[in-house]
């Protein structure tokens, strides 16, 4: 695909996200849309954010659970990128206004201490992590109802549009990374209950899966950015007034508000 048809599609999802307008699957009017394109697609979108203004903060990994990776038919997750518009204060207030119809899942995210560069392990992915706190993802496709084929997902950079992450960063090796309770509360009501084992078995394993992606491409993480692990329930619609709460065993909680 040439670099042009590339800035074109690039174009197309950042106008959806900036104007909250849906739009149809990019695959249907684009077959050569394939992953590696997609990826390219997303990265330019991601440079139109960064002319305007808004800062590279981190990472975020997509369809890490097994539900997900088989509804979609794939054997991997996808990634996306987190700016600095997409941060929401822990406790503070989301306007659905700016969303088409937002979903909300919940998330363990690590804070990076040092750069990961690929090939590596999730034990030596670890080494290089500051610490891990509790998040929420809100996610809202550009798409209309929700529907992408993997590509098409790619592109619009894995649904990103917010997170929130939790006050407390604990480290890692304090806790059982591998295995802790997740409730998420709508309204004081229990909406999803969960592990952590849920993120592609390990949120560790998701890091380090994250680090050797972005190594076939040459790419790293770099110390300081967020990397947002993956859902480890079903995301929920959000509607205005809802008060969302997750709190995770061991590191804490993560909360915002809609309006
Ligand atoms: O963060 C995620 O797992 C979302 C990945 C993209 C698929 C979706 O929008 O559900
Ligand atoms: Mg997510």
């Amino acid at each position: 695909m040439t670099i042009e048809r590339i800035e074109e599609l690039a174009a197309i999802v950042d106008d959806a996200a900036m104007n909250v307008t849906e739009i149809g699957m990019l695959t249907a009017d684009e077959p050569e849309l394939d992953i590696e394109a997609a990826y390219a697609v997303q990265e330019a979108s991601i440079e139109r954010r960064l002319a305007r203004g808004e800062r590279l903060v981190g990472m975020k990994m997509g369809l890490t659970s097994r539900a997900k990776m088989e509804q979609m038919g794939v054997h991997e997750p996808i990634y996306g990128r987190l700016t600095s518009s997409m941060i929401v204060n822990d406790g503070a207030r989301v306007r659905l206004a700016e969303m088409l119809h937002a979903r909300v899942e919940p998330e363990v995210a690590f804070i990076l201490a040092d750069d990961i560069e690929g090939p590596v392990t999730p034990a030596q992915a670890l080494a290089s992590v500051a610490g891990v706190c509790a998040a929420l993802e809100i996610i809202d496709s550009r798409y209309r109802d929700f529907k992408f084929t993997l590509p098409d997902v790619i592109a619009d950079n894995t649904s990103a549009i917010r997170f929130v992450l939790g006050s407390t960063l604990m480290p890692a090796e304090a806790v059982n990374l591998g295995n802790l309770g997740i409730v998420m509360e709508i309204n004081g009501r229990i909406i999803e209950t969960g592990s952590s084992s849920a993120i592609y078995d390990h949120p560790a394993r998701s890091l380090a899966e994250l680090a050797n992606m972005l190594a076939r491409t040459g790419g790293r993480l770099e110390a300081g950015q967020i990397v947002l692990s993956g859902g480890a329930t079903a995301a929920h619609p959000l509607n205005a007034g809802d008060r969302v709460r997750v709190t995770i065993d061991e590191i804490g909680s993560a909360e915002f508000r809609c309006e």
